[in-house]
């Protein structure tokens, strides 16, 4: 039994400790990254089951990324390896604490390789949620299809289908494209958790009040518009408000910090928690992971999680 299910690329990700253009850089450290993963692993380190579904070439740094993966208690049963393409690898460089760009090497990858017909029903249909972004539509035409067939699959099995826009420019081919597939998918969701640029991109609005409106498609909608280190906004059936920030004393690198959202806001809605308790918990994820080098390495147990919450109950213990 899972509560989550999760779908989409993991690339080997080459980073330095030097702040320094790309090409000036000599040392790499080797760490993974991945939107889905990211999540997938943040929902694990809260004590939460979760399955992540994948396409990995049949290489080392194929076993690297599985391996890495399962050792984060996430279920890697379902993940796929082939001989015909290589894992993907990005580099990411920092040319000042949080000044950070990323540089993909992925077209082709087996990721891009999956299909509508690698997907086991019987395996996402113990889940109580489906996970994806908008990352894995723009990988090739079999992705865009994969992610179609798993919210058919979500919604014949009843899971709550949470969408990460997680726009990616450089993956699609222009903004009027991007823009559609994005919108496509955001209205089958259940729970849509863009940022505000995306959400400005996606609808055309620069409030958070009017991106959630022109977002949300029907009342049982849930839109939770992520403002960064002021917090977020969300609008559901039963009202909307902002969620306040948790102040960090330093972000050192701030890729990462929307999927650790993503699985505290999950991880609430798992616990059947009230939406504000979710988005907080949400913000609270984001800013642990932010304050250190990595996607998801400052990701919080549980126990750390509680304590930033409520600082009080600390004290007590
Ligand atoms: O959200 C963080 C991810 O974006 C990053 O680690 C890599 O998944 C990734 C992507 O496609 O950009």
């Amino acid at each position: 039994n899972l509560d989550v299910v999760t779908l989409g690329e993991t690339m080997v990700l080459f980073s330095t400790r030097e702040n320094l253009p790309l090409d000036y850089v000599h040392q790499f450290q080797k760490q993974i990254g991945g939107a889905e993963s990211n999540v997938a692993i943040g929902l694990a380190r809260l004590g939460h089951r979760v399955g992540w579904i994948s396409k990995l070439g049949s290489d080392p740094f194929g076993q690297y990324v599985n391996k890495f993966i399962r050792g984060e208690g996430v279920d890697t049963s379902e993940v796929l390896f082939t001989e015909k393409a290589p894992t993907a690898v990005f580099f990411k460089e920092s040319l000042s604490e949080g000044n950070v760009n990323v540089y993909y090497y992925r077209k082709g990858s087996a990721a891009s390789m999956l299909s509508p017909h690698d997907l086991n029903e019987a395996y996402i249909r113990q889940a109580k949620f489906l996970h994806i972004t908008g990352i894995t539509p723009a990988l090739s035409e079999t992705c865009n299809q994969a992610i179609y067939e798993a919210i058919e699959i979500a919604k014949r099995n009843h899971l709550t289908i949470v969408f990460d826009p997680n726009i990616r420019y450089k993956l699609f081919p222009d903004e009027d494209e991007a823009r559609k597939t994005l919108l496509a998918i955001a209205s089958e969701a259940d729970v849509l958790l863009p940022g505000l640029d995306e959400g400005e991109f996606l609808t055309g609005e620069s409030t958070p009040e009017k991106i959630s409106s022109r977002l949300r498609q029907h009342k049982e909608q849930k839109v939770i518009i992520k403002l960064g280190e002021d917090g977020a906004y969300y609008q559901t059936a039963d009202g909307a408000g902002y969620v306040d920030g948790f102040p960090v004393d330093q972000v050192v690198d701030p890729v990462g910090a929307g999927d650790a959202f993503a699985s505290g806001v999950i991880s609430g809605l798992i616990e059947e928690k009230p939406i504000e308790a979710a988005v907080r918990q949400g913000n609270a994820m984001g800013a642990f992971v932010v304050q250190m080098n990595g996607d998801i390495e400052g990701t919080p147990t549980k126990k750390q999680l509680a304590d930033l919450l409520d600082p009080k109950q600390n004290k007590r213990d």
